[in-house]
């Protein structure tokens, strides 16, 4: 008998049992066996099933970038209720000139390989501006890969300037753009996302959005905010509808699960979810997307701490350095207020797993 079937023989029922054995013999999981996983298996199971699934993809190997957030304004249009970034709600307006953009740009700490866009919706702004910047970035920084608007930034432009996604992401594509960010996917389900974020875009319209570029060549990332009102068939939900668009066009690279902090915002009264069921969502998300290559924790949002522990739950990616370009997360209550990360740190972290860090590098454009 082999050590697994030991493992997983000494506590679960049969019917439990045969669910292990098909995630170990790397055959696709059903809505309702994601949400059985969730419902009844033990954490300690359930982590060597991710790490399982982690170890075939990758190996012992940490991925992370050194990057910066760039984050335009926070002067949105939309009407978010667990967002305690934007100037509506945290009283604290920012609008970054052109200038002012550049100049963040020239003051990346050396080394720095990604750059990631992304903001509020802002009113009145078209393609010219955006493919503006990015023509910018690009002339100050030839080699450098520009990850940047999320699908709710990007359906707003295209709407604002009169264009369907492919003219639009064709324009930003030859500005410059490399991949887009995973953001404002937040919970697919349509009442759950109708009383979280009654205004912003559908999720019909990011999936669709995400597919467009997928399509042209252009990469991206998928996140899912999850630990407010939604239940945990909605998460597999959400997880479903990702992994059927992926089998279409393989374009996603990364599912990054967003922890709902909710410090100053309209949901503060929802308490934030516990480190248990933070780290069975990683693993039940690396077991149920057979098909995304990696899976992220995004540590200024999930804490250094927790981070650690998600690479025995299924990580195999800890974003990046940061160097404390963003906000988001502070504003909303994260505990790393100005988030830093040394790569030593980071090295540490995959060092305690066993594991080493490779430094993931795009291809250079020019
Ligand atoms: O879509 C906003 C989330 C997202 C809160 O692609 C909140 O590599 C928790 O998408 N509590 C934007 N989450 C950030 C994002 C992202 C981050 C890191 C890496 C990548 C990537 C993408 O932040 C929003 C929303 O889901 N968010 N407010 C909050 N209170």
């Amino acid at each position: 008998m082999l050590f697994s079937d030991t493992f997983i023989e000494s506590g679960l029922d049969a019917d439990l049992v045969a669910l292990a054995r098909k995630v170990l013999d790397q055959q696709r999981i059903t809505r309702s066996e994601g949400n059985l996983l969730y419902r009844s298996f033990p954490p300690g199971i359930l982590a060597y099933l991710a790490d399982e699934v982690r170890r075939r993809k990758h190996g012992e190997v940490v991925y992370f970038v050194r990057n910066i957030h760039l984050e335009p304004t926070n002067i949105c249009i939309h009407h978010c209720r667990f967002c305690s970034y934007s100037a509506r709600v945290s009283g604290k307006a920012w609008d970054l000139t052109m200038e002012e953009m550049c100049q963040k740009i020239r003051e990346a700490p050396p080394g720095v390989s990604e750059i990631h866009i992304t903001g509020a919706v802002a009113r009145d702004r078209g393609i010219d501006h955006y493919a503006g910047l990015l023509r910018d970035i690009r002339r100050l920084r030839p080699d450098i890969h520009i990850k940047a608007f999320s699908a709710i930034e990007l359906d707003h432009i295209f709407d604002v300037s009169g264009l369907s996604d492919e003219e639009g992401l064709k324009i930003l594509q030859s500005a410059g753009l490399d991949s887009i960010p995973g953001g404002g996917a937040e919970i697919f389900e349509p009442s759950v996302r109708e009383r979280i974020c009654p205004d912003k875009s559908s999720s019909e319209r990011w999936l669709a959005i995400h597919r467009s570029a997928h399509q042209l060549g252009i990469p991206s990332n998928a996140t899912m905010l999850y630990g407010h009102i939604e239940t945990i068939e909605d998460r597999i939900d959400h997880l479903d509808r990702l992994r059927c668009l992926q089998d279409e066009t393989n374009g996603f690279r990364a599912f990054i699960p967003l922890k709902f902090k909710n410090k100053r915002n309209e949901l503060s009264d929802v308490p934030e979810t516990t480190l248990l069921d933070d780290m069975k969502t990683f693993s039940i998300s690396r077991i149920y997307l057979d098909n995304f290559p990696h899976l992220k924790a995004y540590w200024p949002m999930l804490g250094k701490d927790a981070t650690r522990l998600s690479l025995s739950f299924g990580v195999d990616d800890i974003d990046g350095t940061i160097s404390d370009s963003t906000r988001i997360y502070s504003m909303a209550g994260a505990n790393d207020q100005h988030p830093v990360m040394a790569v030593e740190e980071m090295e540490e972290m995959a060092q305690v797993m066993g594991r080493k860090t490779v430094e993931r590098k795009y291809e250079v454009r020019f």
